[in-house]
This record gives C-alpha cells, sequence and structure tokens, in this order.
C-alpha cells in the first residue's frame, strides 16, 4: 500500500462546537492520529511491509500472519491509524438525528429500537473501563448488527466485526471540554454523528 498519510479531517476543527471543543479536535487530529499513523509506518518499515498488497484493514483482519514481534505494534497503530480516520468520517456539523432506510429497520430488529440502541450504545461505551471504542458493527458471519467495545486502539476488524459506527473514549478525546465527565461526552456526541456516512457503510456491506 506504501506510506500511511493522515487523512486531512473533512471539515474545520471548529465544525462540531460545542459539543466537540476545537482545541480537542485539533490536538487529537494534528497529534494524537499523527502519531498512530507515524507508528503504523515505522512498524511497516521495521517488518519490511511498507508495500504489503493489503490495505490496514485487511492486515487487522488477521493479525495471525503479522510477525510475532510486530503484532501487538500493528494491532494498536494499525488499529489507531483507522479508527480514528473511520470516527472523522462518522461526524458532521449539524448532525445527529436518525438513520433511515435499511438501516434503521435492522436496528429496530437488532435492538428493538433506535432509542434502545442508543441507550445500550452510551451505556456499554461509558462503562468502557480505561481507553477504548465503543462500536456499532456488522457481524458478516450472522448477517447482524452488533454493538461491541473494544479496548486501547483493537479494531473491530480484529475481531472479525465490520466497524460501522465508532466512539472514541480515550480521554484524550473529551477531556479538555469534560474533564472526567464521560457521560456527557458520550451523550453530547450523538449531536455530530453522520448518519448517511454510517447508512452507506451498512449497505457496502450487508447483503
Ligand atoms: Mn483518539
Amino acid at each position: 500500500m506504501g506510506k500511511y498519510e493522515l487523512p486531512p479531517l473533512p471539515y474545520s476543527y471548529d465544525a462540531l462546537e460545542p459539543y466537540i471543543d476545537e482545541t480537542t479536535m485539533i490536538i487529537h487530529h494534528t497529534k494524537h492520529h499523527q502519531a498512530y499513523t507515524d507508528g503504523l509506518n515505522e512498524t511497516l518499515i521495521r517488518i519490511n511491509a511498507l508495500s504489503h498488497k493489503s490495505y490496514i484493514t485487511g492486515i487487522l483482519s488477521d493479525l495471525s500472519l503479522v510477525p510475532e514481534s510486530a503484532r501487538d505494534s500493528i494491532n494498536f497503530f494499525g488499529g489507531g491509524y483507522e479508527n480514528h480516520r473511520a470516527f472523522w468520517e462518522s461526524m458532521k456539523q449539524n448532525g445527529g438525528g436518525m438513520p433511515g432506510g435499511r438501516l434503521a429497520d435492522e436496528i429496530d430488529v437488532y435492538f428493538g429500537s433506535f432509542e434502545d440502541f442508543k441507550k445500550k450504545f452510551t451505556e456499554g461505551t461509558i462503562s468502557i473501563q480505561g481507553s477504548g471504542w465503543g462500536w456499532l458493527a456488522y457481524n458478516q458471519s450472522f448477517a447482524r448488527l452488533e454493538f461491541l467495545t473494544t479496548d486501547n486502539q483493537t479494531s473491530p476488524w480484529t475481531k472479525r466485526r465490520i466497524p460501522l459506527l465508532g466512539l472514541d473514549v480515550w480521554e484524550h478525546a473529551y477531556y479538555l471540554k469534560y474533564q472526567n465527565r464521560r457521560a456527557d461526552y458520550v451523550n453530547s456526541w450523538w449531536n455530530v454523528v453522520n448518519w448517511s456516512v454510517v447508512e452507506e457503510r451498512f449497505l457496502r456491506v450487508a447483503p
């Protein structure tokens, strides 16, 4: 694939105000995401795999193929690179509301209702111990939607799940504005979710 580069944000750093503040977005994108990107490139160089034919999601899907000495680094930096890339894309200014179409129907089937889904996602993500992510994901083996959490930067791809919508609850994602109030951050975040992107992701993978 060649060297990975920090993907530009699809909006300005202040676009998600007041829910996610500009300073947090600048640091999160230019420092944290940049560090995952650099760490991924350094790890690939170390194992002579910068020209690996698969995009990072393919590598994360089967870490057993990665040399053992680099597996944790690929999991961490590769997951961090990809999780953040997808995270930025799944938010927008004036987001929020509800999904429509087939995704809305499937959420009703597997979670009961959109409100039930939101509750499960919110509570499950708030209660992650330490750093991690909450996810709405697609389980291709069982052709169904699922909620899951992952620790640190582990990607849903590594758990054989296709990420549709993820929420970063590392303290770096909210501490400047919300301090220790993770619940306030998670509840606010629903106002910036870009449901049309999540619907597109779902329609690409669900037959
Ligand atoms: Mn982060």
